[in-house]
């Protein structure tokens, strides 16, 4: 494999999408070595097969704001790959929502499903609409709208959508209503679904939850755990919420949150009212930490600022991609830093990732930490396939479980000679790899 040649010729059919072809780019040069000696894989077109998605949809959204104003947003769905189970990925609404960042999402989700070990294929979708701001009534409207332009290309076991940035509970039940209408239908159609109508226990904390017990399995390895630690974190959303909640369970003390705005330090830690706070920022439709100083002595706000520069002993980032950089990195390990976790798809660059490497500190990619959230997902899907509900501890016992052999699998792809653990390179291969076979099973189609 000509990594070098794949990515120029991608680049010049996909002109600009940055983020799309950084992700790709991270895969085959981890995966670049297996791949050449399977050589059954290059006569399948097993790259170029994979590097491009089966299918892309995108639609017009307008829908009526609450002073009567028609407004227009872009919606897609990018259907990448789904040799090992129906297409499954989140929807995100966020302004920089574009073709290149869903292509990166859902390119990395073919790897991230296939780690969680359950049949799920990738996809990922959204819309440049911004919910900052907007009333219930707009957000309703907004969703019902996006459905009417998407429910033909899902179904429960074709395309499974859920949430991610600016897609939670709320936006989840909207979008159902519209299906379920649109079909007459009541399915697993989309997960992150409410408890009354067909979701599981759990999958609002999964992301979150799986992300720390990944981490504490990356510690344990080393002999050494969460408890006592600090923790820094950034973004205040969902993934971020479920983080602060386990951290502070397992001992450990999360010091930092982040907004779009700056960040907060509150030394003495992120605990009990102050998690529940954490999803009334949220919901609060401004969008920003600021608050958090205001309500709780102690704390401080740095505007514009990223928490980076805080010393603490792990870092999990929690809000967008390419959040942390080279320079982020080298003040992280300059402070001490032993551990990074990322708990948001990509935020770390490539410069940061190197950096972490190069000093031999703790590093795991997404796709293998935040892989809980999907994996519950999964579990929510054969629950509605079942007709059956699964309690917490259940649903919880085995999400620990799916991340325990997460973790096995990267340590048994990614250790080198040293015993370094390159938690990307074992991921990588990891996910890789089982795509790649079935395709090899299932032919050139
Ligand atoms: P939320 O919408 O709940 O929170 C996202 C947070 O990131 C907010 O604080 C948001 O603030 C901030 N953010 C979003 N875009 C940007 C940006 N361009 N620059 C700076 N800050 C930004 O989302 P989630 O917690 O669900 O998602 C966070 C990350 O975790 C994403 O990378 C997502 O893909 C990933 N993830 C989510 C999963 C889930 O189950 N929800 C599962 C696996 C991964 P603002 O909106 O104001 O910019
Ligand atoms: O990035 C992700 O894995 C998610 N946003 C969750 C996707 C899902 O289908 O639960």
């Amino acid at each position: 494999m000509d990594v070098n040649k794949i990515i120029s010729e991608l680049e010049s059919r996909h002109p600009g999408e940055v983020e799309y072809l950084q992700a790709v780019r991270e895969v085959l040069d981890s995966i670049e070595e297996t791949y050449n000696e399977n050589p059954h894989f290059e006569s399948m077109g097993i790259i170029k097969r994979l590097v491009e998605p089966d299918k892309v949809f995108m639609f017009k959204v307008p829908w009526q704001d609450d002073r009567g104003e028609v407004h227009v947003n872009i919606g897609y769905r990018i259907q990448f790959s789904n040799v090992i189970g129906p297409y499954k990925g989140g929807l995100r609404f966020h302004p920089s929502v574009n073709l290149s960042i869903l292509k990166f999402l859902a390119f990395e989700q073919i790897f991230k499903n296939s780690l969680t070990s359950l049949a799920m294929g990738g996809a990922k979708g959204g819309s440049d609409f911004n919910p900052k701001g907007k009333s219930d009534t707009e957000i309703m409207r907004f969703c019902h709208a996006f459905m009417q332009g998407l429910w033909k290309h899902i179904g429960p076991n074709t395309d499974v959508p859920a949430g991610d940035i600016g897609v939670g509970a709320k936006e989840i039940g909207y979008l159902f209503g519209m299906y379920k209408k649109m079909t007459d239908e009541h399915t697993g159609v989309l997960t992150g679904k409410g408890i009354a109508w067909g979701g599981s226990l759990i999958r609002p904390e999964a992301t979150g939850f799986g992300a720390v017990y990944f981490t504490q399995e990356m510690l344990q390895k080393r002999g050494d755990s969460i408890k006592g630690k600090r923790v820094a974190v950034s973004g205040f959303g969902n993934v971020a919420w479920g983080v602060a909640k386990k951290v502070a369970e397992l001992g450990g003390k999360v010091v930092t949150l982040s907004g779009p705005d700056g960040f907060i330090y509150d030394e003495e830690g992120i605990t009990e009212d102050k998690i529940d706070y954490m999803l009334e920022l949220r919901t609060s439709n401004e969008d920003i930490v600021k608050p958090y100083s205001f309500e709780y002595a102690g704390s401080k706000f740095y505007q514009d600022k990223k928490p980076w520069e805080i010393a603490c002993d792990i870092a999990i980032p929690c809000a967008t991609q390419n959040e942390l950089d080279g320079n982020d990195a080298l003040s992280l390990v300059e402070n001490g830093c032993i551990c990074i976790a990322e708990g948001a798809n990509m935020p770390c660059t490539p410069e940061a990732i190197e950096v972490f490497q190069k000093n031999q500190v703790l590093f795991a990619p997404g796709k293998a930490v935040n892989a809980g959230g999907v994996a519950t997902s999964g579990l929510e899907m054969s629950q509605n396939a079942m007709k059956l509900n699964w309690t917490e501890e259940e649903v919880d016992s085995k999400l620990q479980h799916i991340m325990q052999q997460i973790h096995l699998e990267c340590v048994k792809y990614g250790t080198d000679d040293t015993g370094y653990i390159d938690y990307v390179k074992g991921a990588n291969i990891a996910g890789f790899l089982k795509v790649a076979n079935a395709m090899v099973d299932t032919g050139l189609i």
